[in-house]
């Protein structure tokens, strides 16, 4: 049980050096703020970090003239693959602002256009395959399956690249390899000073490399013989010119954008793509008022073709989303550090380059989302409920300039597939799931398995 060390500057100070941080250290830390509140210092070895959830603490932290992006011990471990990839880069490295200006062209809402056809294409081998297990009879183990359907996409759309994903039985040895190098970045952060972690040292570098090779073998299909110009992210990253000076990026900066790309554009997207099959899976409701949409959409055509515009009509659809990011951002945490010595929230004294880091799915139960957080409900995102609320109290995709680049990307993925999904099967949870959320610095639901049938007109 962890020890209370009575509070610093009023913040009350947890040490959990006695049970570490665990497998989950994500909902850990939500289980100490239920208990001492959304404030705490958590104490590991003599390593402390402030978390934190009120919301009026994470609206002083989005101040962007006060607090910046801080590349916490998670993420310094995440640039020993990532470098200075966008995600991990320090905000005064060069390469951060240099890249952002050139692939932000790649996510602005008309390129979402470009990639529509791309994702329906790998939407349809989901579907193959999933018509298959349904004929069989045979459940689908649902994390697996996003995590192909979201590889391949963010493969073929960013980087003309096609991981077959669904053609194979094991995930692909990049996903396993990226998994095994998530994992590490986390678990890293739970050793005791003076052990000897040699052997899975070895095996990160191991993994490492074949992320490395993986990478090197995408850009290579590109330059091999004549290099095509797309207009894809890897097109971008290849050749284009910065706007202001016309220098492109080097050849080792495009490698950890290649990387950075490939497990950011894919891997949290999956995990909200479960979530969200999870909580229609549970709630009958929410589910025949998706059913509702897409019907309205697609009556009873057995192959539905989405047009782009199409997508973004499927407003109940793109609510039951958001409402699974609120309660499983599967980005679950963001960190940020103060410039200066400054008053958190007038409140908390930080000094200049002092870290916080930010809880999303605690501050997503804060008591602004009313006094029944727990629940489910995809009408808190109507566009009224949306309006009322402070804009900061909803943080799936980070904030400021640092916050995700892909945001539109994922959230077109995501609402097509499940319109799709929900248009077509009807979802059976034959094992009466009970939600376990699995954390490899991301979450998803684990052992999540589905069987499918058929919709009819009937139902
Ligand atoms: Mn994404 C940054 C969450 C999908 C590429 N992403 C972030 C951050 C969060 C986040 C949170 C900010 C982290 C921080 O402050 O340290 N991202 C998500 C979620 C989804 C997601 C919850 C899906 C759902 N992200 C995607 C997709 C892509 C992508 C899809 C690419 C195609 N994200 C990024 C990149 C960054 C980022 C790149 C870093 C941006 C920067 O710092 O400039």
């Amino acid at each position: 049980r962890p020890h209370t060390a009575g509070p610093r500057d009023g913040v009350p100070v947890v040490d959990i050096s006695a049970t570490g941080p665990g497998a989950t250290p994500i909902q850990q830390v939500m289980d100490l703020m239920r208990e001492h509140g959304p404030v705490l210092l958590r104490r590991l070895h003599g390593r402390d970090t402030l978390f934190v959830a009120d919301l009026d603490l994470v609206t002083d932290l989005a101040d962007e003239e006060r607090f910046a992006k801080h590349i916490g011990p998670a993420l310094e471990n995440v640039r020993a693959f990532a470098a200075d990839g966008l995600f991990t880069a320090y905000n005064d490295e060069p390469n951060w602002a240099k890249a952002h200006d050139i692939l932000m062209p790649a996510f602005a809402l008309g390129s979402m256009r470009a990639y529509h056809p791309v994702m329906l294409r790998v939407a349809r081998r989901l579907i193959d395959s999933w018509d298959r297990a349904a004929r069989a009879g045979r459940p689908v183990d649902v994390p697996d399956d996003m995590t192909r359907m979201t590889l391949d996409t963010i493969g073929l759309a960013g980087f003309g690249y096609d991981f077959g994903s669904f053609e194979r039985t094991e995930p692909h040895p990049f996903v396993e390899s990226m998994v095994r190098c998530l994992e590490w970045s986390m678990t890293r952060l739970a050793r005791i000073p003076g052990e000897d972690h040699s052997a899975a040292d070895a095996a990160f570098r191991a993994d490492a490399a074949h992320l490395a090779r993986v990478v090197d073998d995408v850009i290579a299909a590109r330059t091999g013989l004549v290099r095509q110009e797309t207009g894809d992210l890897l097109g971008l990253m290849l050749t284009a010119g910065h706007p202001a000076d016309g220098t492109t990026l080097d050849a080792a900066n495009i490698r950890n954008q290649v990387i950075t790309f490939l497990i950011a554009g894919h891997e949290t997207t999956s995990g909200a793509m479960s979530f969200a099959l999870y909580h229609l899976a549970k709630h009958p409701t929410a589910l025949r008022l998706v059913q509702r949409e897409v019907d309205a959409l697609w009556g009873d055509t057995a192959d539905p073709e989405p047009t782009y515009e199409e997508v973004g009509r499927l407003t109940y659809t793109r609510q039951v989303l958001n409402e699974a990011l609120r309660l499983w951002p599967t980005a679950a945490a963001f960190s940020r550090h103060a410039l200066d010595d400054t008053l958190l929230g007038g409140r908390v004294p930080l000094r200049a380059g002092q870290a916080v880091t930010v809880l999303t799915p605690m501050l997503h139960r804060q008591p602004v989302w009313g006094d029944n957080p727990e629940l489910f409900d995809p009408a808190r995102f109507t566009p009224e409920a949306e309006a009322a609320r402070p804009v900061h109290a909803y943080k799936p995709f980070g904030t400021g300039e640092r916050a995700c680049i892909g945001r539109q990307f994922a959230l077109h993925e995501a609402t097509m597939l499940l319109a799709l999904l929900v248009h077509r099967y009807r979802l059976h949870d034959h094992t009466g799931y009970r939600l376990r959320v699995k954390e490899t610095l991301t979450l998803k639901p684990d052992g999540f398995t589905l069987t499918l049938t058929p919709r009819t007109a009937a139902d």
